[in-house]
């Protein structure tokens, strides 16, 4: 009887052993998976200027490329009039990018936003346009 108790007691060590080695190499798996969705998400930076005045102009040409497909984030800069955008290039197109913050009523250095939808912005918000790019 004591035999079998020694040798259930060394049956129970040795399963919870593989166990706890198994667990500990699924636990390693798990990290090179994250790591490697870390460096699909990585994407590509990029900054440009975006035309704005104010704290409103901030939430709604972030707000615009927040619910945007392939980009990641997006930081502009109310001092500098630098948006800052992380995307996925295979996504979606820095152009494409500047077409929305166009469509939420910004002109950057490459799509101008249509004159009705700059009307339509708060007054506040009326920024100086850029005379330089004619577009539409
Ligand atoms: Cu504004």
């Amino acid at each position: 009887m004591k035999k079998l108790i020694l040798s259930s007691a060394l049956f129970m060590f040795f399963a919870v052993g593989l166990f706890a080695q198994h667990e500990h190499h699924h636990s390693q798996n798990m990290q090179v998976e994250k790591t490697a969705n870390a460096m699909a998400k990585e994407g590509k930076t990029e900054s440009f200027k975006v035309y704005g005045n104010c704290g409103m102009c901030e939430r709604r040409i972030e707000g615009a490329l927040k619910k945007v497909e392939g980009v990641y984030s997006a930081d502009w800069d109310v001092d500098t009039k630098q948006l800052t955008v992380n995307y996925n290039p295979e996504v979606i197109q820095l152009k494409e990018i500047k077409q929305v913050v166009a469509n939420a009523g910004h002109d950057s250095d490459e799509v101008r936003a249509k004159e009705e939808v700059y009307n339509n912005l708060p007054g506040c918000c009326q920024y100086e346009r850029p005379v330089s790019n004619e577009g539409n």
